[in-house]
């Protein structure tokens, strides 16, 4: 494997374990990390430390982040062909960090709208590593020399302070970071909520009809989109001026690799109600074989284990061997 990932292109992408996964989480992002691992080397992580700039609970934490890496596999992420491994496990991401954080500014970082929804959210805990996640961000991404970073839209704004970081640095200190692209799916980058869908639809929503969790069983998939909130008339097409029919049209065509417009003629003329069924049919469909998948990996503890034990090794051999060069260029002695 080793000697393959310096070869290809490389991929990097994670996901903090700061919630179940939501349909968002699996159409904005995982179902394209799965499309990508024949064609790019993939490194895939759980962002574990990006999760503690919100206050979680320990043992809650650890319980997840197990999840969640079971949940990438059960998704798809095939451990023979990705790497896969726990952001924490890897020094190296906050050894990097330390040294990008004094070549990011301020007031860049005050730009950052997740930032600033974060701390308007949880005004109470308005923490500097909040403040500096998107540094936390472009060392995991850096440090893998990465070249493609597949992500939901939101994360845009983070990858391109990452671009600007790392252009910055090759040119204070000569050529160092690959300076990476985002990947940004045709459909489902951004999945809104089915009870507001002017709103993305997020793990964290207080109301549990506004997302799908990829473990919800087919019955409360089918309930969810059945409460799935469109409006008053009966038109089924995408506009501005529909966002609920929008969106399930969005989740449809993500799940089936239809266009959004070939979704529309297939719906043209049906009421509501069936149209909502049939999405939720699709979506219940697909998710089918990860619940069935991770039930089987939950019982298989041994063999999780393993894979992000040699995660680690590899991720973190990779990663060293960026750090000495960085540590080289900024002017730190050798040991
Ligand atoms: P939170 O809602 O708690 O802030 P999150 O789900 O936005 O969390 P992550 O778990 O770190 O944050 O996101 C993982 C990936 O899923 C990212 O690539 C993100 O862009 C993508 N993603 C998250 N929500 C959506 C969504 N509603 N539509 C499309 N992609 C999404
Ligand atoms: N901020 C990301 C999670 C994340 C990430 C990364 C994604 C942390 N480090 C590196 C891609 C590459 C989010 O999705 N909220």
């Amino acid at each position: 494997m080793e000697q393959n990932i310096e070869k290809k292109k490389r991929i990097f992408s994670g996901m903090q374990p700061s919630g179940e996964l939501t349909l968002g989480n699996y159409l904005g992002a995982l179902k394209n990390w799965v499309g990508l691992q024949d064609d790019y080397e993939c490194i895939y992580a759980i962002m574990n430390m990006h999760a503690i700039t919100v206050r979680q609970d320990p043992a809650e934490l650890r319980k997840r982040s197990m999840e969640v890496l079971m949940q990438y596999i059960a998704c798809g992420v095939d451990p023979e062909k990705s790497v896969l491994f726990f952001q924490s496990h890897v020094p190296a991401h906050a050894e990097l960090a330390w040294i990008l954080s004094c070549n990011t500014q301020m007031g860049e970082l005050s730009r950052m709208t997740q930032f600033k929804d974060k701390s308007q959210k949880h005004a109470d805990n308005i923490n500097a590593g909040l403040f500096t996640y998107p540094v936390l961000m472009a060392a995991d991404i850096l440090l893998y020399q990465a070249d493609l970073v597949p992500v939901g839209n939101d994360q845009l704004q983070h990858i391109e302070l990452t671009r600007d970081v790392a252009n910055r640095f090759n040119f204070h200190y000569g050529e160092t970071f690959t300076v990476p692209e985002p990947y940004i799916g045709k459909a489902g980058a951004r999945v809104m909520s089915l009870q507001s869908p002017e709103n993305k639809m997020s793990k964290s929503d207080p109301n549990p009809n506004g997302y799908i969790w990829i473990l919800d069983s087919e019955d409360v998939i089918i309930k969810k989109f059945k409460r799935a909130v469109t409006d008053s008339d009966t038109e089924i097409r995408p506009g501005a001026d529909k966002p609920g029919v929008t969106n399930l049209l969005t989740i449809y065509a993500a799940v089936t690799g239809k266009t959004v417009e070939e979704a529309a003629a297939e719906f043209a003329g049906q009421g509501y109600g069936t149209f909502k069924m049939a999405v939720g049919e699709a979506v219940a469909a697909e998710l089918a074989p990860v619940r069935k998948r991770f039930e089987e990996l939950s019982k298989d503890k041994a063999y999780v284990e393993e894979i992000y034990q040699k995660g680690a090794e590899i991720a973190g051999y990779l990663a060293a061997k960026t750090l000495r060069k960085v540590y080289k260029k900024v002017g730190f002695v050798a040991r």
